[in-house]
């Protein structure tokens, strides 16, 4: 089916997947048998390179997951990875060719199937690329899928996209994705740790995010949060932190309408607006 796709932010350049191969859901089969083994050795040094950086950084309950995501050596294929999913969480993850239009993402996520991009980046992108690939998404995404708190949230936070996207408020409740399950921080116990996906996948921000003293950390305030613009290609300049996966999947449960309300009639806030300091986060 020739769906067309979707490019993340203003960018025009046409996006990496083979869009003509996804079913009407936007989902693909993963097609294993195509990777190089340059494609495996790629994620085989993404994660080793990845997994090393963890420890004092990433969200303890990211770190007791990981070994879920199984081989390390080679690129996993996602039907072993379902079969340890499905029974920790009803959650299972599909192939997609990459970026995926919102309602067809949201409608994934309310059906607890996760979208993973199913091509690896080149060599030449080992330090970044632009667009998702399999390492962010299996790396950085899945192994909090098996978290039954976090695991809920995704599902909730899918069912009130659906409800966004015809408010015409999709593009509010992104900032939400953005600043919790792609980069959002967490108070544990040993202290102030990452576990959003965007952070956990990158070999610059995780530390940036949970040390510098650059950055502006501040406790997650939907409002404050679904006001707040994200950047795409920089780390970001403001870190919304929680205190528990619990706390998250608690502040989803009311109706959001009142929200996206407040949220247009106070208007948009750059990514690096400073607040007060009183209310910034200190480190430590
Ligand atoms: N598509 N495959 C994929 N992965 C994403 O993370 C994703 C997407 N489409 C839209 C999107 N994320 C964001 O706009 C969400 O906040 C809706
Ligand atoms: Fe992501």
């Amino acid at each position: 089916m020739a769906v067309e796709p979707v490019v993340y932010g203003a960018s025009e350049r046409p996006p990496r997947g083979d869009y003509s191969r996804a079913r009407d859901d936007y989902t693909c089969a993963q097609n294993w048998s195509a990777y190089t083994q340059a494609d495996h050795d790629t994620y085989r040094r993404l994660y080793e390179r990845q997994s090393a950086l963890l420890s004092g950084l990433a969200s303890q309950a990211f770190i007791d997951a990981l070994p879920s995501l199984g081989v390390r050596d080679r690129i996993p294929r996602f039907d072993e990875i379902n079969e340890r999913l499905r029974p920790a969480t009803g959650w299972e993850i599909v192939a997609v060719p990459g970026l995926i239009p919102e309602l067809p993402f949201f409608e994934l996520l309310a059906s607890r199937r996760f979208p993973v991009t199913d091509w690896i980046r080149k060599p030449e992108e080992f330090d970044y690329v632009v667009e998702p690939d399999v390492f962010h998404d299996l790396f950085g995404h899945v192994p909090l899928l098996f978290n039954p708190v976090f695991a809920d949230y995704v599902q909730r936070y899918g069912a009130g996209g659906i409800k966004a996207h015809h408010l015409g408020a999709g593009e509010l409740l992104s900032r939400l994705y953005w600043y919790t399950i792609e980069f959002g921080l967490i108070r544990e116990a040993q202290g102030l740790r990452a576990y959003g996906a965007g952070i956990l996948s990158s070999s610059g921000e995780l530390r940036h995010s949970v040390t510098s003293p650059r950055a502006q950390r501040i406790a997650l305030d939907l409002v404050r949060c679904m006001r707040t613009r994200y950047k795409i290609d920089d780390y970001q300049a403001t870190y919304f932190v929680i205190d528990s996966f619990q706390q998250l999947f608690d502040v989803t449960a009311p109706d959001f309408t009142p929200i996206y309300a407040a949220v247009r009639s106070l208007g948009e806030l750059s990514a690096d607006a400073s607040l007060a300091s009183d209310s910034s986060i200190t480190l430590g």
